[in-house]
């Protein structure tokens, strides 16, 4: 058994105690009320589902496992898969044996790269990387094992195996994906030499330097997770908890990243900043600026990059971006909009329309597009791939962890608005 399954193993244990514990304190305990506003408000605020992978606290951020961002986006994207999913970085051993699973399993499909070949010229990135991971669903450990017969208490297992095979291509499904739809074609060989995030550098072929690999280390670190009610993580999970497997789930999970309020905004981002580049030039006046934001909003439009469902305070992931633009890049153009853009910004949605906006502050994609930009991939529709691509982490940990854990179908109950009138009426 490998250390990575030992380790999930291990944590199902803990997880399953603490479960246990929790039931015999208070299984019909309440912990949160639903009203009429949140059944029509996209159930914002209402605590339904337990997610042990990472947890957002609205003042601090995210946390994976017990770490907080500023405490783990130093690492490499594969012990982050080991702490997503066991609870703990992996010893240098650890690593070391994943990381050569990861190599091992690393090779793509031909009929893979004939599909993607085949699509419209247009065809939006986003669209080839769920198709890519989709296309490839026949290869699932988990259903051929589930049709044999196995037991549940092995779902995980396989959902294991899958995961594993999914995340291990990924590299070279999002560089290839690149290649087909913005250069030659020509696909870049996977190399077993370099880590799962220098592969990545590598096969977009984009660009050698050493700041490059360095910020798609810190990128994959960083989107990895955040918690199990945002859109992406919940289809994920809905999709898989009908036992379908992971490749049909991640797939699902991407399709959802890739709106424009969820994973597409980092796209729409350097959009805002390339347009405000272009009529406001390079570094313009703040009180130009202002005005063109108070434009932008009264014309009915999002300020991409900013607010967020759950969080009250800047990200710390945006502040990570940050950090590294200051060491990296921080002559950049579309850098230094970025930074004024967050200088500006916050006080004027904090006083637009009275407050509506909960969150004013920025959220991870208001910088990580200026980033990209500076190392020359220029190209906003394959931004999310690259989300997506950290993204699918989060995806497998949670499944595996909530089948390991014997969690059931997921099914909420919805009414209809005669069902609600007839409750108030009932009411008085
Ligand atoms: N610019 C202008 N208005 C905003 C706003 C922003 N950045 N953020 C929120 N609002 C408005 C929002 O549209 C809503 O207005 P209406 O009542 O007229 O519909 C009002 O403020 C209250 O919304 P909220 O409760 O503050 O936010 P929600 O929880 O409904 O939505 C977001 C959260 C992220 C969808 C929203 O803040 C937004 O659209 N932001 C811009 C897009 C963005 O950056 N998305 C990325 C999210 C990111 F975290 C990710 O998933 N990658």
């Amino acid at each position: 058994m490998t250390d990575l399954k030992k380790g999930i193993q291990n944590h199902l244990l803990e997880l399953q105690l603490e479960i246990d514990d929790i039931f015999a304190k208070g299984r019909d305990s309440v912990v949160s009320e639903v009203n009429i506003g949140q059944i029509y408000g996209g159930m914002r605020g209402v605590v339904a589902l337990a997610c042990n992978t990472s947890y957002v606290d609205p003042y601090s951020g995210l946390y994976i496992g017990e770490y907080t961002t500023d405490e783990f986006s130093n690492k490499l994207p594969e012990e982050i898969f080991f702490l997503l999913s066991t609870g703990k970085f992996p010893d240098k051993k650890s690593l070391l044996n994943f990381q050569s699973e990861l190599n091992q399993r690393a090779q793509i499909p031909q009929y893979v790269w004939d599909v993607l070949r085949s699509l419209p010229k247009d065809t939006h990135p986003m669209t080839m990387l769920s198709l890519g991971i989709l296309s490839m669903e026949n290869e699932s450990v988990f259903k051929k094992a589930y049709q044999k017969g196995m037991k549940k208490s092995d779902y995980w297992k396989y959902s294991l195996e899958d995961s594993m095979n999914i995340l291990a291509k990924l590299p070279a499904l999002a560089g290839g994906i690149y290649r087909i739809r913005f250069g030659d074609g020509h696909l870049i060989p996977h190399d077993p030499s370099l880590d799962w995030s220098g592969n990545l550098a590598h096969m977009l072929g984009v660009n050698d330097d050493k700041g490059f690999a360095d910020l798609m280390r810190l990128y994959l670190v960083l989107h990895c997770d955040h918690e199990g009610g945002n859109v992406s993580a919940f289809t994920s999970r809905v999709v898989n908890s009908a036992l379908s497997d992971l490749y049909y789930a991640v797939s699902a999970g991407l399709n959802g990243l890739a709106g424009p309020l969820h994973g597409l905004a980092n796209q729409e981002c350097l959009r805002f900043i390339l347009e405000i580049h272009d009529k406001l030039g390079a570094d313009p006046d703040e009180q130009v600026l202002r005005a063109y934001i108070l434009d932008v909003l009264n014309s009915g439009h999002v300020i991409p990059g900013y607010g967020h469902a759950v969080l009250r305070v800047t990200d710390p992931r945006f502040t990570a971006f940050m950090n590294f633009g200051e060491t990296n890049c921080a002559t950049n153009p579309c850098f230094k909009i970025a930074k004024k853009l967050f200088s500006i910004v916050p006080d004027i949605l904090m006083h637009y329309k009275e407050g509506k906006v909960a969150n004013p502050w920025p959220n991870v994609d208001a910088m990580s597009g200026s980033l990209l930009n500076h190392y020359g991939v220029n190209e906003f529709d394959f931004y999310t791939v690259l989300f997506g691509v950290s993204r699918v982490m989060g995806f497998c940990a949670q499944n595996i962890l909530a089948q390991g854990l014997g969690q059931p179908i997921i099914r909420p109950k919805s009414v209809t608005n005669k069902w609600v009138l007839e409750r108030l009426r009932a009411k008085g």
